[in-house]
């Protein structure tokens, strides 16, 4: 398959980002350089972009390999009626034995395959669109509005993710959004939110790392997950710093640690607890700092109380000395950082596990200031951002609750909508299924996710699609997922489409296009405004181009927690990125926050927008489709020409959701703002950047506020009183512990070489050979009891399901712990096994601990084969 470039410098060289993690490296794609890829270019590390430390992982490496499979969409498919069934699979039909009937040769998902299975037919964009929308209104008609749900994704741009959620609460009217960011960062979010009133991944940029002296990485493999930071720890190391890591197992972080903790699944809030007592009892906390910045330093005195460190020795297995050793060190250090992730985040514990770590930091005074802060390692390339714009059940645009009245009425107002017209808070992403089996919801929409590979339980997932009326996927392959879907749409790869997207660090950078959509794919924003076209709600989602889209997410998020109004396309070119919060010139006296940060959402926000749409001309994306011309704001495919596709306009009244912009009293909020700022709560004062932690100079040159690359510095925070909020946390156990029938307890995780749901990775050539399949990591002593050498097949069995992998010897994991990566599909999917409780509160799945039983199947070894190879292959 060919891509058309769009956009070269003159040498040749196409500028992008990797599509993975969030990282996010600058690409440069050189053309038929030595390692040309099957697009015939070669991707080396970009020296613009000032994040990656002039590397690129073996993913970044082959990141363009997969956009150029020929098993890419590229034209919308519709599911053959005649399939029996209606086309539609037996619930667990994906894992069970009704995988290998008939339907079977349907429903192929394989990586490699060279186009999409005999189940579909190839049609027209106008026929899709025709065919889901007249669904879609059939179904809505008959059953409501919420009868229809969006799921979207963390890879998706920041236009995109915003677009979702507005498509949802206009085009579909619908409470039934959600995001697989549900599955990845809300525990820490719902943490991070409560602790510090405000949810960025990081608190400071990449840069603060070597200036630490003393860094606690937990639950987070960064060697494999997020590789390019790697040399920032040991710039750390290099200039002293101690590293200590903790984790159930050694891993490629690991190496570097000059301390290890092997922590059995589940242990953190007791492990902390028992350095937190360390620290209260032998008066190592920073006292002035706790008693002037924070709240609730008593809760945590009573909750630690009862843990003093040889009882958590006792508990947990890690030597006494060890806890009194980091709680000391950390404490002394000058700086230090706490990073954590998915490892202590994906529990039904997760967000008391971040609460507990984040105690530690606070109580250690090693927070906003240079070298020091608490970090969550966002995931997804853009699972900050995807976070932040209303792709949450619960949120709208700039991190605003949808129940908070202020908030519904700026973004209504910003939508052209009356605010009664927003629909509530729906569900969480696994929920969502639920509904579906509850048979409320009967049609949904799935953009950048493939669920039933990631989903726990998934074959609960898959039974809930199988119900489905109406599934629709928008992807670039025929996923696990679309093997259920009844439309096959054809989404465009990271090269193709233009936007913007936000990395770990709260950094906004601009995506260029670098190849035209290929065969008749289109971008993702233009499907959902064509879409919404369709519905008869087009006049909401008319835009001259992407940017435009970006321009309305900046109004909409003004005053919000996440504000990027100060933020343009041109700005994010000139400065390779700006951190949010970045409010708009002159609206920043404006985003300073009330008492409370409801009020502040509420009250500073809806009416800073009204400033910011007054400023830029009332939103030159809805002067309307007469002043447009035909089909100019509009979504369709260019295959369709004319515009065909949005003939709905006409009737629905021209620019009506702009006309009214009852654009807010500034003298007012000025007023407003004043008097906050004399509280001297602030959130300028708790965002403060100060002028060495700017990240470009160009970002200051022609004005515009420089983004805030450092959080809380001076200790305040965008909470009532502008204090830190420590909290007490009792340990508790996981939703399953190990038990006689389930001895052992199931973690899973991440390979270097994959991605996610493996969607790309597996049909990426050079990614997939080094690791073909999952295999089960186990320790010596494990293998010993169950008699199982390296090599030899095991039978995992929980609750849910059962798998046999391969076992691969372990010797640094915990012993009672067994791992298992959980990028693939079908028979090999982990998900089949995990457990599908949820965090009460941010409705995170247990993905890391379930109670397992194991025992060998028959060897498998070849015996010609000697053991070296065999370690190779299964590495
Ligand atoms: N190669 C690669 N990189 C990726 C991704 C990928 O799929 N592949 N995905 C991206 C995404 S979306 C995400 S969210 C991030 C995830 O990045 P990480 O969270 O770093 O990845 P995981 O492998 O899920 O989990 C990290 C570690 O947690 C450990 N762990 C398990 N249980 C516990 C526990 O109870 N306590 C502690 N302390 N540790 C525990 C695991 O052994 C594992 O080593 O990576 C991003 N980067
Ligand atoms: N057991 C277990 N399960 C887990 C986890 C775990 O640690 N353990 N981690 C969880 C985490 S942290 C995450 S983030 C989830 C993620 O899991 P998924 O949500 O399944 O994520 P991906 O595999 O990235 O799926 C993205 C899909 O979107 C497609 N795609 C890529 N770019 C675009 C685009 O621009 N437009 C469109 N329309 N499609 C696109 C890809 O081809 C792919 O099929 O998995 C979760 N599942
Ligand atoms: S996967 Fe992450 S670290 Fe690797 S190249 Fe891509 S963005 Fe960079
Ligand atoms: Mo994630």
């Amino acid at each position: 398959m060919t891509l058309i470039p769009t956009a070269a410098n003159p040498d040749g060289r196409l500028r992008t980002h990797c599509c993975f993690c969030s990282m996010q490296c600058g690409i440069d794609l050189h053309p038929a350089g030595k390692a040309a890829d099957a697009l015939g270019y070669e991707a080396k590390p970009s020296p613009d972009f000032p994040v990656a430390t002039g590397k690129l992982c073996q993913k970044g490496l082959h990141s363009i390999t997969h956009a150029a499979h020929p098993g890419r969409i590229l034209v919308p498919h519709r599911r053959q009626e005649e399939s029996g069934d209606g086309g539609r699979f037996l619930p667990g039909g994906a894992f069970g034995a009704a995988g290998r009937s008939a339907g079977a040769a349907r429903r192929r998902t394989t990586p490699g395959a060279a186009g999409p299975s005999p189940a579909w037919r190839p049609a027209s964009w106008t026929e899709a669109l025709d065919d889901i929308a007249s669904r879609i209104l059939r179904l809505q008609e008959q059953h409501g509005p919420d009868s229809v749900a969006v799921f979207g994704g963390g890879s998706l741009t920041n236009e995109v993710c915003y677009l979702l959620g507005k498509f949802a609460r206009v085009a579909l009217r619908t409470r039934y959004v959600d995001y697989n960011g549900r599955y990845c960062m809300s525990s820490a979010a719902a943490a991070q939110q409560r602790a510090f009133g405000i949810d960025r991944g990081l608190n400071f940029p990449l840069d603060d790392i070597p200036k630490a002296k003393y860094i606690i990485l937990a639950g987070t493999n960064i060697a494999e997950c997020q590789p390019t930071m790697m040399p920032y720890l040991l710039a750390a190391k290099k200039q002293g710093a101690v590293l200590v890591t903790i984790d159930p197992r050694q891993t490629l972080t690991s190496k570097i640690a000059d301390i290890h903790i092997t922590l059995q699944p589940g242990h953190d809030s007791l492990l902390v607890g028992g350095m937190l007592h360390v620290l209260l009892e032998e008066n190592l906390y920073d006292a002035e700092f706790v008693s002037a910045r924070t709240e609730g330093l008593e809760e945590v005195r009573e909750a630690v109380r009862p843990f003093p460190p040889e009882r958590v020795a006792a508990l947990t297995g890690v030597a006494e000395e060890t806890i009194r050793a980091v709680a000391r060190g950390f404490a002394a250090a000058e700086t230090g950082i706490v990073l954590t992730a998915r490892g202590l985040e994906q529990q039904v514990n997760g967000v008391e596990h971040t609460l507990q770590y984040i105690n530690l930091c606070l109580l250690a005074g090693h927070i906003g200031k240079p070298g020091s802060g608490f970090g969550s390692v966002t995931g997804q390339a853009n699972g900050q951002g995807g976070r932040e714009h209303g792709l949450k059940a619960d949120q709208l645009p700039g991190y605003r609750s949808i129940e908070d009245p202020g908030a519904r009425e700026h973004v209504a107002r910003v939508w052209g909508i009356d605010p009664a017209e927003l629909p509530g808070k729906g569900v969480s992403a696994y929920e969502l299924f639920g509904k579906i089996l509850d048979g409320g919801i009967k049609a949904m929409i799935i953009l950048g996710s493939n669920p039933v590979v990631s989903s726990p339980n998934n074959a609960r997932v898959a039974e809930a699609l199988g119900k489905l009326e109406l599934l629709v996927v928008v992807d670039l392959f025929e996923t696990e997922t679309a093997a259920y879907a009844d439309w096959l749409l054809p989404g465009t790869s990271f090269l193709e489409a233009e936007g913007t997207l936000t990395n770990l660090e709260g950094r906004v950078f601009h995506r260029p296009q670098a190849f035209a959509p290929a065969g008749d794919s289109l971008p993702d924003y233009r499907f959902l405004c064509a879409l919404a076209e369709r519905l008869g709600r087009g006049r909401y989602f008319r835009y001259t181009s992407v940017s435009d889209v970006f321009d309305e997410l900046c109004r909409a998020s003004a005053g919000g927690i996440a504000d990027y109004s100060g933020m343009s396309y041109s700005r994010l070119k000139e400065a390779q990125g700006l951190f949010w919060p970045c409010p708009a010139a002159g609206e920043e006296e404006a985003a300073k926050p009330a008492g409370q940060p409801e009020e502040r959402r509420a009250g500073g926000a809806s009416e800073t927008a009204g400033g910011g749409a007054a400023a830029e001309g009332g939103g030159g994306h809805c002067a309307g489709p007469a002043a447009e011309g035909e089909g100019s704001h509009c979504a369709g495919p260019a295959a369709e020409g004319g515009g065909s596709h949005c003939a709905g306009p006409a009737a629905e009244g021209e620019g009506s959701h702009c006309a009214g912009s009852a654009f807010g009293d500034k003298a007012r909020l000025r007023a407003g703002a004043a008097a906050e700022a004399a509280n001297g709560n602030g959130l300028e004062a708790a965002i403060g950047a100060e002028p060495g932690a700017v990240p470009a100079a160009a970002a200051l040159r022609g004005g515009g506020h420089p983004g805030t690359p450092r959080l809380f510095a001076g200790g305040v925070f965008p909470r009532a009183g502008g204090r830190a909020r420590l909290h007490g946390i009792t340990p508790r156990p996981p939703a399953e512990s190990a038990d006689p029938d389930y001895p052992y307890l199931l973690t899973t995780g991440r390979l270097a070489g994959h991605y996610l749901s493996g969607a790309q990775t597996r049909r990426t050539e050079a990614l997939a050979k080094k690791a073909p399949e999952p295999v089960a990591e186990l320790h010596p002593a494990l293998a010993e009891q169950l008699r199982l050498r390296q090599g030899e097949r095991v039978r995992l069995t929980t609750r849910r399901g059962s798998l046999e992998l391969t076992a691969r010897l372990a010797p640094g994991i915990h012993p009672k712990t067994v791992f298992v990566p959980f990028h693939w599909g079908g028979e090999l999917a982990v998900n089949r096994l995990t457990n599908d409780a949820l965090h009460p509160i941010s409705r995170m799945p247990e993905f890391k601990i379930c109670a397992v039983r194991m025992e060998r199947v028959e060897p498998v070894n070849d015996p010609e084969v000697p053991e070296t190879e065999q370690l190779e292959k299964i590495q």
